[in-house]
């Protein structure tokens, strides 16, 4: 973040990124994901082959490894230094819905839990910004599989431990009851909106076509509630606006 400055390349912030975990004797868990606009709706995007236009947001997905160990974490920050009306909008939507999934991180809770909290969240707020015009119950569908999915089409979270998408998590089998949270347990929690101006299927409104954002922190369910290990990376609004371009 404090690298980025307008004109910049998703290159450029990759080879950021990847060298600070060289330079702590670690690699990369995944392959970076860099993607600026449109690029940030492009779910597996990794090319981070060009140059991000100023006023657009990067979305960044990167975590290292460290003694076999991975990291996960996505933040997404504008280019300039600071959000658009509508980049804004959608931003405080999505953190709402990661704060909201990460509540639900208790010991005991259903494996699903968190991706119905922070669905609800992105449903209602979908349709309070005018995305949806529907009730909530619409907007979720019957199996949480509603119009919402349109513009959140992924999970909202997985295990995290040797391997990035780790083993667990979900059901016991396919009959099997479904997963309970055990404090140890590490995951992921990470909702985001996609707007891609790409998508011939949808009419987004213009305000949001391609705006991208997912926010993504790792969890340590404990007795005493969730703990989140990646609290040191700034996802506030006000902290990120002040961070963004610092460092030129
Ligand atoms: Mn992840």
């Amino acid at each position: 973040m404090r690298a980025t400055l307008p004109g910049i390349a998703e290159w450029e912030i990759q080879s950021v990124i990847e060298a600070a975990f060289t330079a702590r004797e670690s690699c990369w868990a995944y392959q970076s994901i860099v993607g600026g606009g449109d690029n940030a709706t492009i779910l597996h995007y990794k090319s981070n082959s060009d140059r991000i236009a100023e006023g657009d947001l990067v979305l960044v997905d990167a975590g290292c490894e460290v003694s076999g160990y991975a990291s996960d974490i996505t933040r997404t920050w504008p280019v300039s230094g600071s959000f658009s009306q509508p980049q804004r909008e959608i931003y405080e939507l999505v953190l709402k819905a990661q704060l909201a999934g990460i509540e639900s991180c208790k010991a005991g809770n259903l494996w699903t839990s968190m991706h119905h909290a922070g669905s609800r969240v992105l449903a209602q707020g979908l349709i309070d910004l005018g995305v949806l015009d529907c009730s909530l119950d619409e907007a979720l569908g019957e199996d949480f599989d509603g119009p919402f999915r349109d513009y959140f089409m992924h999970g909202t979270g997985h295990m995290l431990g040797l391997d990035v998408h780790d083993v667990g998590g979900g059901r016991q089998g396919d009959d099997g009851p479904e997963r309970r949270l055990e404090p140890g347990m590490v995951l992921t929690v990470e909702p985001g909106l996609y707007f891609g101006s790409w998508r011939d299927d949808l009419e987004i409104p213009e305000r949001y076509s391609g705006i991208g954002v997912r926010i993504e922190d790792d969890v340590l369910v404990t007795v005493d509630g969730p703990v989140v290990l990646t609290s040191s990376c700034p996802k506030t609004i006000e902290e990120i606006e002040a961070l963004v371009g610092s460092e030129g």
